[in-house]
């Protein structure tokens, strides 16, 4: 089923001018900025604790376990973003804080490989007794996601060993003719299936398909450990937890949004790994429903603060959004595990929508902010304020009592790399634009080079080097649908590739320095929603390359519902010149401001006055002065 194997990290350069300083900001400043808030050593909100529970868990320190019942996974989180920094490159210090933070976790593993500080510290009887809420497979599962790619960054077995013991004790517990359980919070399948691919064992895998087959089973699982247990527990939202059906018959995308992208991911990969055609429809069949109606433009998913979770079709609300970054996170696992299926260019927009969107707006560009919640539009004294809006925050805290996105954004932006490329058995897959190279084994060892303008300019370069002279393999390469009037250079030479579902499939026989370049144009687009979207009716939203632009205060003046976007204003692009912006691509038009009478309501029509209007990057909105922001813009 799987057409591609992920490329390892190991292979992968980014050199791109776009990602390249981002991902240097995550590893010189956001890591050690986030270490220093899990270590205490600075204080944003309140104390994270993250990592002086595990001291007291191993007993170097007293005191009570502190912080949410997942605490332990923004310290796994952060090891893994961690292990991806050196991957990328060596750092001695960085390997020395890494181990010392194994070692207490080490320390802090019981003998039956047990490990996890809440309930080693605080609550020991409860141990595996509400797995609907407890987190301990969460939390587990993303130890387990730091352990492979420290060992696979490393060569190193410290943090493997530990993890290898915790999954084999959840093996030995659960599963066909043990004890039944599901996790209320998927994770622990995406990472055992990661585990099965580094050590080969076997129980990995069918432990995690398990948790995935078990999901949704009747009778629900939830509300037997709720009986059994006779807690003071309210009912299980079966939909929250993504349990209401078993998974091959879920069809629309419902509950808590990253619960949701976990699992999906989940389940495409198991499909990938099993050849599960039923597995991969029902991914397909989740897929199609976010795209057709559940997604925000900027790729944000979950439209309420109350579970976090989706609502029904087309309610996506923009001053109430709850688009959470980890969300989004999720939907890039996902996706890159549909991709190694299937390669289909709108999978490939999707990743690159999350990525240039919600994603990136989930980090101040100073590194030491983040969205959790991310708005598509923010009114500051009604957001954060009014009672339906007091989760959309009008700036970036400097961290989060619960601490999931941060790291999170740590993790994904330094393994962008594993996104951008696939290796099949005769073709190398580039699914993103991303400027580097990459090392495959199609043919021989083969290097590829990217060179790439995106997102600000529409033009790509590859050069592929076979070590073998004149080898036959293919080059598929994604053309993102935001890119018009693309022509196609072979060596210089124009020509016309085969185009399949959103990618060129370029079969040859290749010599060392052969050059694929793809020169396009990134016009403007305007989007509009489906009608069935009652909050954008009348609305327009821009589109360049996959940056999606935004209006703020700063640049236009509030109220910005007061500013129109004639249907044949033409639409300029600059370039940023200064400013926490600067080199960035802004539009500008002459456009429309409307003002109102004074009184609340009035029989007068607003009267319009020509006004010039500025957009820019959605990802970018709130790096400066506070106010006012918004993506839909009337017509
Ligand atoms: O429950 C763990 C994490 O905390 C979830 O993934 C986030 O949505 C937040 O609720
Ligand atoms: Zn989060």
């Amino acid at each position: 089923m799987r057409t591609q194997q992920n490329v390892p990290l190991s292979a992968v350069r980014v050199e791109d001018g776009f990602w390249s300083n981002i991902q240097t900001l995550v590893r010189d400043v956001v890591l050690p900025y986030q270490a220093d808030i899990l270590e205490d050593k600075s204080v944003v909100t309140e104390k994270s604790h993250a990592v002086e529970n595990f001291r007291i868990a191993a007993r170097e320190a007293e005191g009570e376990f502190q912080g949410m019942v997942f605490q332990d996974s923004d310290v796994a989180k952060w090891l893994e973003a961690a292990s991806y920094a050196l991957a990328l490159q060596p750092d001695e210090a960085l390997n020395a804080h890494i181990d010392e933070i194994i070692r207490l976790i080490d320390k802090a593993q019981q003998a039956d490989g047990y490990v996890n500080t809440y309930f080693t510290v605080k609550a020991p009887d409860k141990k595996w007794t509400n797995l609907r809420d407890n987190h301990e497979l969460y939390c587990l599962g993303h130890m387990i996601e730091a352990g492979v790619a420290h060992t696979l960054a490393t060569n190193k077995h410290n943090l493997l060993d530990i993890v290898c013991r915790a999954a084999d004790m959840v093996c030995r517990r659960f599963g066909p003719g043990k004890t039944r359980g599901v996790p209320g919070h998927e994770e622990i399948e995406l990472a055992l299936l990661r585990l099965y691919r580094v050590t080969g064992k076997q129980d990995y895998l069918d432990t995690a398909r398990y948790f995935i087959e078990e999901r949704g089973k009747q009778p629900s699982f939830f509300e037997e450990e709720r009986a059994r247990h006779a807690y003071d527990l309210r009912a299980t939202n079966e939909e929250y937890h993504q349990s209401h059906l078993p998974v091959r018959e879920q069809t629309e995308a419902v509950g808590h949004s990253v619960r949701a992208m976990y699992l999906y991911a989940a389940m495409a990969d198991l499909s990938a790994e099993t050849g599960d055609a039923s597995l991969y429809e029902a991914c397909r069949a989740l897929l199609d429903n976010i795209l057709e109606s559940k997604m925000y433009v900027t790729g944000g998913l979950g439209s309420t603060f109350h579970g976090e979770a989706f609502t029904p079709a087309y309610d996506l609300p923009n001053d109430t959004a709850y688009a959470e970054t980890c969300a989004s996170i999720g939907m890039c696992f996902f996706a890159r595990r549909m991709l190694e299926i299937k390669p289909e260019g709108r999978v490939a927009d999707l990743l690159e929508r999350q990525l240039f969107n919600n994603i990136l707006a989930g980090i101040q560009l100073d590194g030491t902010r983040f969205f959790y919640v991310n708005p598509l539009e923010v009114i500051p004294s009604i957001s954060g304020a009014a009672p339906a809006h007091k989760h959309v925050q009008p700036q970036r805290p400097g961290w989060h009592a619960c601490a999931c996105c941060p790291p999170n954004l740590s993790r994904l932006i330094l393994s962008l790399g594993r996104y951008a490329w696939g290796s099949g058995d005769r073709t190398i897959y580039a699914h993103l634009w991303l400027g580097g190279s990459a090392q495959f084994s199609v043919a021989g060892r083969v290097d590829v080079a990217c060179e790439s303008q995106y997102p600000w300019n529409g033009a790509v370069c590859y050069t592929i080097s076979p070590a073998m002279e004149g080898a036959r393999f293919c080059l598929a390469i994604h053309l993102p649908s935001c890119c018009r009037n693309a022509y196609w250079l072979l060596n210089g030479e124009v020509f016309e590739p085969d185009m399949k579902d959103g990618y060129a499939y370029i079969d040859r026989a290749w010599h060392k320095g052969d050059t694929v370049k793809i020169i396009s144009e990134l016009p403007v687009l305007r989007l509009y929603s489906n009608l069935a979207v009652p909050r954008n009716a009348g609305l327009t939203c821009l589109q360049r390359g996959p940056v999606i632009f935004c209006l703020e205060e700063c640049d236009n003046s509030a109220p910005l519902a007061a500013l129109r976007l004639p249907p044949d204003a033409e639409i300029g692009v600059e370039k940023i010149h200064d400013g926490a912006l600067k080199g960035m691509t802004a539009l500008t038009w002459e456009g429309v401001r409307e003002i109102s009478d004074t009184g609340l309501y009035s029989e007068r029509h607003p009267i319009a006055y020509p006004a010039k209007v500025k957009a820019i990057p959605y990802f970018a909105w709130g790096n400066r002065e506070a106010g006012e922001m918004r993506v839909w813009v009337r017509e």
